[in-house]
């Protein structure tokens, strides 16, 4: 029997695109299912107790939750197309990088994109961009950071080429320069030409009203503080 899988997600997390991107590179089909965050489901509520936060992968009616941790459900549950390198160290590595991917790399361009502001900007960049020459350094020698196909720590990072342009226009900040940054820039075109990224790329347009709009509502709940 064909395996029964669906995905919660919404339209525009990039947790949920994890997924969806991992599914499609593995060729897995599955029901995908949009939920509306401000009136939770009761699926949602009843498979994600703890967290009541998308995505969650329900196989045969049992569920996974955390993007990261449902990837590596996904890459031993179908084993076609790996997404981890063969070598345990190898594997270990890639584990590493995904999750310093949403350990420091995510907060810290959050930080840089909510506060930057000009006179400030040296300061609320500088852990992001200490954070991005890690990445860059693993990208020495290699199209992708799974070498020469999209892996685990691609398809984990994947959030880094979706946002960063969406990021860069609202704020109209310059986070990921060609001359600083010349693997990263290059991988960020790359990845966001594969065709199976590609085709579930939520719409540009609609993520910048959004993310304008989080980034104002933030503001005026907290301005920066200037001395
Ligand atoms: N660490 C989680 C983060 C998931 C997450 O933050 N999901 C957000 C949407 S992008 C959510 O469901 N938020 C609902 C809430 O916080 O109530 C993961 O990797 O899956």
């Amino acid at each position: 029997m064909a395996d029964e899988v669906k995905l919660l997600k919404t339209w525009s997390s990039l947790f949920g695109l994890r997924v969806v991107w991992a599914l499609k590179i593995k060729g897995v089909q599955y029901e995908s299912i949009d939920e509306d965050l401000t009136n939770k489901s009761p699926s949602l509520l009843l498979y994600n107790p703890v967290h009541k936060k998308i995505p969650v992968l329900v196989h045969d009616s049992k569920p996974v939750v955390e993007s990261l941790i449902i990837l590596e459900y996904i890459e031993e549950t179908w084993k076609q197309n790996p997404l981890l390198p063969e070598h345990p160290k190898e594997r270990a590595a890639a584990r590493f990088w995904a999750k310093f991917g949403d350990d420091r790399v995510m907060p810290s361009i959050w930080e840089a994109f909510i506060k930057g502001r000009e006179e400030e900007e040296h300061c609320a960049f500088a852990p992001a961009i200490e954070n991005l020459k890690f990445l860059e350094e693993q990208l020495k020698g290699k199209q992708f950071f799974g070498g020469e196909r999209i892996g685990l720590v691609d398809i984990a990072l994947g959030w880094l080429a979706n946002l960063i342009p969406v990021l860069e226009e609202i704020h109209a900040i310059k986070l990921m320069d060609r001359e600083r940054f010349p693997l990263l820039f290059a991988w960020i075109q790359e990845f966001s030409k594969t065709p199976v990224i590609a085709d579930c790329w939520p719409p540009h347009e609609k993520l910048v009203s959004k993310y304008r709009a989080i980034r104002e509502s933030l503001l005026a709940a907290a301005p920066p503080h200037h001395a």
